[in-house]
């Protein structure tokens, strides 16, 4: 086992100030040069130097100030290169080495590949050292000359263009960057430009380079990196700092996007959109990724991470920074409630299982594995709860000075926090345990009810807990902020919101003067990320449907209502009555945005009905799960038949598609209403809906209700004739089958789709859409025969020699098995133990396959 521990850290022994390379690029045959200015960290200590470098680098030749060493001061073996302090200077020196690789062999996508004939390259988080010998780690930083040999025509590296010729391009960038910030592209491309003038006068090119033909798809994405440019200013007063900011688009993509300086490098996915092709979800997602690479300028680059274990730093704030933008573009609310959706539905999926760690873990065995909802939302999290706690001025001072105290730097979770403190004042010792302590806190409020003379006294009391998990068996008690509002029994509000600051296991807070008993609105805005557990009746859960001033907690009572009824109905105990009612009351409100009257409808998924009974524990009966939901939609549907039917009319959306918030709000509520009413109508519109839509969205929608129903095969098969030649549809067409097909067919279904000739696997995009597709059929995946999981472990033993991060990742799958029936994780267990079992497994599935299996 090779792990690395976060107490293990040390400086690297050398100080690296500039970079230069040169690269010949051919398909089988690549030649690097690369020279590094080094120097002896102290001149007094001689130490080896040790350079990262994959198997697949060939060294060629190796030069200190132009002499080769004596080659018995050179060692190579699979992961490093080492030259021994006897044959270093004590002074700066100059380090040439020529190597050479394969792109078109490399399938894993980490370091230089070839994508549909253009050369791209992936280098986080240790992609690099698959390029050439370096210190492949984020705290070395220096600055890169590039040039490019190659006939393509368009040759594009990091920083400015210093140089262009037939047949070859200079890039500079003057900004010192650890080695996973760097990029390189070659291909025949074209761009969709414009250009940007900084607050301070600088002119920027703007380019998103795409694949000929699909010029047409990128506007969209250029319109969300201007936003996102002018937002960093006015907000966070972030300035960009080169000449040109080139976006290019690649098929085949590990990743979503990745922010390398000045040329980010997306997933085609998160580019490319038309109404035709993609969906509102795909546009606002769009706009999200593009501002957060971008954001990435400053939290990420300008400041780096000292080492791995701090990729929280960059990549919750980044996390936290694209929330807020999209706040600003769309609305608060509307993103608050799906933030937390996705948060529940994959982080705390993540906290309640084998795979448990914190925000800032301290040891790893592979560092792609922890690019994960926790590292990444949770950290987001995190940081929205300093926010508060701080207030927004507070928050503003502190990251003011975050920029100008570290800029430049390769920076701690420990700097983060230490800005906070200097800016505020503030003692953060107990809330860094959220950073450094896995698992999400249990919270539990009772209240008691004193009237008097004066006014009545409500006092709330709260206790927390957080279970055990992987290696931390004591979980001391964190700062969580709980922002609480009263609302009075006529439905006014009495008490607005506060936060109240919990730091102990038991704490209780009282409110005096009160006319009447009021109702708490408790974690407004999901103030904290926990789980809130209270005993109220469903009267009062409707209550504040009705009246709760909080958007967030207005929806969160409606949820639990939806969650009470179907936790009850999966354990076959009585219907959802109450929830009926006050839903169909809640969206007959037509001066209500369409869009929080959707997520209001849009049932809780199964997964989440899962996970709320093992958190109660009981233990998740998937096929129990699917009828109950079934049934409650079913009687959604048929109590409210005609509002429904009248709200589906109302909501069309005439004119052109846009996909702003306004008109995706409409098609949000218009979309969950079809999906109910297609229980009744028998596809009638749903069939009608996607003969005459003009757009993806509705498109979607209508062909994943027929799915759901068993029936959209004539309308599967007008979307492939149409559609053949776009991956991007096509992936939509691959992922929607299994995710809504019956849940006893569905792994069938995925290994017929499997078979096709355009299953073209080893695409990224592709191989998730079809595995991903399963595992988002909850009792599907979960078939109490053990298809879903038998089908997913042979296509993650098929991937993992081909693309090991793709398969590691895809093996989360599985990381809720312990929840359920024994059958089941007799089933499980032996599907995850084969892929243990195997011969010559990646070390990014084995770390996943045997903390999992621990
Ligand atoms: N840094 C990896 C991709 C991203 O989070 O932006
Ligand atoms: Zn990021």
């Amino acid at each position: 086992k090779n792990v690395q521990y976060l107490a293990d850290y040390r400086p690297y022994p050398f100080v690296l100030s500039a970079t230069r390379m040169r690269f010949a690029l051919a398909a089988t045959d690549t030649r690097v040069r690369t020279e590094l200015s080094l120097a002896p960290r102290d001149p007094e200590w001689s130490e080896d130097l040790v350079l990262d470098g994959g198997k697949a680098v060939r060294l060629l030749s190796l030069t200190i100030d132009g002499e080769a060493p004596d080659p018995a001061h050179v060692t190579r073996d699979g992961e490093t290169l080492t030259v021994a302090a006897a044959a270093l200077p004590r002074h700066p020196f100059l380090l040439e080495t020529e190597v050479g690789i394969d792109p078109s062999a490399n399938t894993a996508f980490e370091g230089l590949y070839i994508s549909n004939g253009m050369f791209c390259t992936q280098c986080e988080a240790e992609g690099f050292r698959h390029i050439t010998f370096y210190p492949d780690r984020p705290d070395v930083m220096a600055t890169f000359h590039v040039t490019i040999d190659s006939d393509l025509p368009v040759l594009l590296s990091n920083g400015n263009p210093v140089g262009q010729s037939q047949g070859r391009a200079e890039w500079h960038d003057p900004w010192p960057k650890p080695s996973y910030l760097f990029a390189l592209v070659a291909g025949d491309l074209v761009a969709v430009s414009d250009s940007f003038a900084t607050r301070s006068g600088r002119q920027v090119a703007l380019n998103v380079w795409v694949r000929p033909g699909d010029q047409d798809r990128a506007g969209f994405a250029m319109e969300s990196l201007i936003k996102s440019m002018k937002w960093d200013e006015d907000v966070y007063g972030r300035e960009y700092d080169l000449d040109v900011f080139n976006i290019v688009a690649v098929d085949d993509f590990n990743m979503g996007a990745m922010e390398n300086k000045g040329l980010n490098i997306f997933n085609s996915k998160l580019v490319l959109a038309s109404p035709e092709t993609a969906t509102d979800g795909d546009y606002e997602r769009i706009e999200a990724v593009i501002a957060h690479e971008y954001f990435h300028n400053w939290t990420g680059n300008r400041i780096t991470c000292r080492d791995w274990f701090q990729l929280c730093l960059k990549e919750g704030l980044t996390v936290f920074r694209d929330q807020q933008f999209t706040s600003d573009m769309r609305s608060a609310a509307v993103k608050r409630i799906e933030d937390v959706q996705a948060l529940r539905a994959r982080q705390f999926r993540e906290d309640q299982g084998p795979l448990a760690h914190p925000p800032r873990p301290d040891r790893y065995e592979e560092i792609n594995n922890f690019y994960t909802a926790t590292v990444y939302e949770k950290g987001a999290e995190v940081i929205g709860m300093l926010k508060r706690l701080v207030g927004d001025d507070g928050y503003r001072r502190a990251l003011d000075l975050y920029f100008d105290r570290h800029d430049g730097d390769a920076a701690t979770i420990e700097d983060w926090l230490k800005v906070f403190e200097d800016a505020t004042g503030r003692d953060l010792a107990q809330f860094k345990r959220w950073y450094t302590d896995a698992g999400t806190p249990r919270l539990t409020m009772t209240e008691d009810w004193r009237p008097g003379e004066a006014g009545g006294t409500l006092t709330l009391t709260f206790s927390q807990q957080t279970p055990p998990t992987p290696g931390q068996p004591e979980k001391p008690s964190r700062v969580v902020p709980v922002a609480v509002g009263l609302i009075g029994p006529n439905g006014d509000e009495v008490t607005p919101t506060q936060v109240l600051e919990l730091t102990e296991a038991s704490q209780t807070f009282a409110f005096e003067g009160l006319g009447a008993r009021p109702v708490v609105s408790a974690l407004r805005g999901f103030s904290a990320p926990v789980m809130l557990s209270r005993d109220l009746d469903d009267a009062t859960r409707a209550f504040l449907l009705a009246h709760d001033t909080d958007p967030f907690a207005r929806w969160e009572s409606g949820r639990d209502l939806a969650l009470s009824a179907l936790t009850a109905a999966a354990q076959g105990q009585a219907t959802g009555g109450n929830y009926v009612q006050a839903i169909g009351r809640l969206i007959a409100d037509d001066a209500a945005d369409p869009a929080f009257r959707a997520l209001c409808l849009n049932l809780p998924g199964e997964e989440e009905i899962a996970t709320r009974l093992s958190t109660g524990g009981i233990t998740p009966d998937p096929d129990a799960i699917h009828a109950a939901r079934e049934s409650l939609a079913r009687q959604i549907a048929e109590t409210h038949l005609d509002l429904l039917a009248r709200i589906y009319q109302d909501m069309t959306v005439a004119g052109p598609y846009r996909p702003d918030a306004a008109d995706t709000a409409r098609r949000s509520l218009r979309n969950a209403v079809l999906a109910l009413l297609t229980r009744i109508d028998g596809g009638e519109r749903a069939e009608v809906l996607f003969g005459v839509a003009g757009n993806m969205t509705e498109r979607m929608a209508a062909l994943t209700a027929l799915l759901r129903r068993g029936r959209g095969q004539a309308e599967l098969a007008a979307l492939h004739d149409q559609f053949a030649d776009n991956r991007l549809v096509m992936d939509k067409w691959f992922a929607v089958q299994p995710m809504a097909a019956p849940p006893a067919q569905a792994a069938q279904i995925a290994r017929d789709l499997a078979t096709r000739r355009d299953f073209d696997w080893k695409n990224p995009n592709r191989f998730r859409a079809l595995l991903g597709g399963l595992s988002a059929n909850h009792a599907g995946f979960h078939a109490a025969d053990g298809s879903g999981y038998d089908f997913t472990a042979d296509w993650l033993l098929r991937m993992d020699p081909v693309n090991p991060q793709i398969a590691a990742r895809m093996s989360t799958a599985f990381e809720t098995w312990t929840r359920y029936d024994a059958g089941r994780r007799a089933k499980a267990l032996a599907a995850l133990e084969r892929i243990a079992s195997t011969k010559g497994l990646s070390r990014n599935t084995r770390e996943m396959v045997s903390r999992m299996i621990a």
